[in-house]
């Protein structure tokens, strides 16, 4: 009996076949799905304004975000500011940064974090992580 194995074998090599064509789409479909449920939120954005009272000013005043999501903070001001933590925890350039630029820090931790700009300390705002 000689005969049936050739076919069984080729049955095999296209149930194999199909099996990694079919893993290939699977993987195909969740790279392209993109946001699974489980990956990271995508950062907030804080922008850096001007304002005739204080110069400068943060927008929103206070953002909130999860631990392990990011603030990235875009310059919109033709003045130069940064974003300081008032425990100097995290800092963008100190000479400033100014319009067309950004800043992001990854928040790892739940908690408050104040902050302000070096060059304006009348520029106040804050993180809240939780
Ligand atoms: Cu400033």
């Amino acid at each position: 009996m000689r005969g049936p194995r050739p076919w069984a074998r080729a049955g095999a090599v296209v149930a194999v076949l199909l099996a990694a064509a079919t893993g290939c789409s699977q993987a195909k479909t969740a790279s392209s799905a993109g946001s699974s449920p489980s990956s990271p939120a995508p950062a907030a954005t804080v922008m850096i304004v001007s304002d005739p009272a204080t110069i400068g000013r943060f927008t929103p005043v206070t953002v909130t975000v999860a631990p392990g999501q990011a603030v990235e903070w875009v310059f919109q001001d033709a003045n130069p500011h940064t974003v300081t933590a008032d425990d100097t925890s995290f800092t963008s350039p100190q000479t400033g940064l100014t319009k067309g630029q950004e800043y992001s820090h990854t928040f790892a931790k739940a908690g408050t974090y104040p902050y302000h700009c070096l060059i304006h300390p009348q520029m106040k705002a804050a993180v809240i992580v939780q």
